[in-house]
């Protein structure tokens, strides 16, 4: 689904808004600092596009926001999606892979959003999204406890939650969404109970840790993939939290009870491996969120770097 798949489109975001924890926009320099697009460049060979630095998007941040429907930050996280979806699209027209480094997860509204309209213009084609995390991110701004845009992403992204006004994600077009039947869920053990009624109701495609534990990640992969079919481009939208905290404690709702870093990786590898991978996202990396003196923001940052590599293709021999 490539014209150019050795070409990697990146978009670096450092923007927390979507929750309430600072920090998590300090987390594209540290994966860079660490060496990753270094690693990608030198290592798998690709020839990267975009951004080697850091969008902080403080010029569409207005003074004042306060909350819309429940929605926190509601004109920033609408305005900073807005601009990384113009992104994203601009990429993926290309023909290029994208990688977006986030940022919080409402940032996933303008990755898949751009992503979307651009695989369906260039393709026709509709894009399949695989959604690594411990929680959906499925809440309306109504079903929303935390009012946090982070815990909404998909519901706005598959339509579920609407709104007309521009300034509030009305921006989001037909052409920029996908469906639910097109979304398959990996890692989840921290649902809402709103969220848990929208899973059932719509019929959607999600292994929990639950599953993983019965079938083992292997059989969950064949049957996430199975249920995308073959030959579809999928976006893969990774929030660390989906993690272990033993691997990644730096991020900010870690559950107990995750991934292991290999399953972690297996996941991306599955991915990569059926050549029709278009866009990951990686996101919910903070590096703040850490003891003094302890090796937690490394060891995640790590895990980060990890995660990516594989689903771009580093274990092929
Ligand atoms: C909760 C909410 C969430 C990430 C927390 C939590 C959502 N369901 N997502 N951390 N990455 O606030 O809607
Ligand atoms: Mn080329
Ligand atoms: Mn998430
Ligand atoms: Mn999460």
């Amino acid at each position: 689904f490539l014209s150019h798949p050795e070409e990697l489109g990146i978009v670096a975001v450092g923007f927390s808004g979507g929750q309430c924890k600072p920090g998590v926009d300090a987390a594209p320099s540290a994966l860079i600092e660490s060496g990753l697009l270094t690693q990608l460049r030198e290592e798998l060979g690709y020839k990267l596009h975009g951004d080697d630095t850091v969008h902080l998007y403080t010029d569409l941040v207005p003074a004042s926001d306060p909350p819309f429907r429940n929605m926190k930050n509601p004109r920033a996280v609408s305005l900073v999606t807005k601009r990384i979806a113009e992104q994203t699209y601009a990429h993926a027209k290309e023909g290029r892979l994208v990688l977006t480094l986030g940022g919080d997860h409402s940032i996933a509204i303008g990755t898949i959003g751009g992503t979307a309209k651009a695989i369906r213009e260039r393709l026709g084609r509709d894009i399949a999204v695989i959604w690594v995390d411990a929680h959906a991110d499925i809440n309306t701004p109504e079903t929303s406890g935390s009012g946090n845009i982070h815990g909404m992403p998909v519901s706005f992204l598959t339509g579920l939650a609407r709104e007309e006004n521009e300034e509030f994600f009305g921006w989001l077009k037909e052409d920029n969404l996908i469906s639910t039947k097109k979304l398959v869920y990996i890692g989840l053990r921290d649902v809402d109970a709103g969220e848990k009624r929208i899973l059932r109701e719509h019929g959607i495609k999600a292994f929990s840790m639950f599953d993983i534990d019965r079938h083992g990640i292997g059989r969950v992969m064949e049957m996430a993939l199975g249920h995308i079919g073959n030959d579809t481009p999928i976006h893969l939208s990774f929030d660390v939290d989906a993690l272990d905290p033993m691997w990644a404690p730096s991020t900010g709702t870690p559950v107990r009870g995750g991934l292991t870093l290999r399953e972690g990786d297996y996941i991306c590898e599955c991915v990569h491996e059926t050549g029709s991978l278009v866009a990951v996202d990686l996101v919910e990396v903070n590096p703040s969120l850490a003891s003094p003196n302890d090796l937690g923001a490394h060891e995640t940052v790590r895990a980060g770097c990890s995660i990516v590599r594989c689903a771009l293709g580093e274990s092929l021999l």
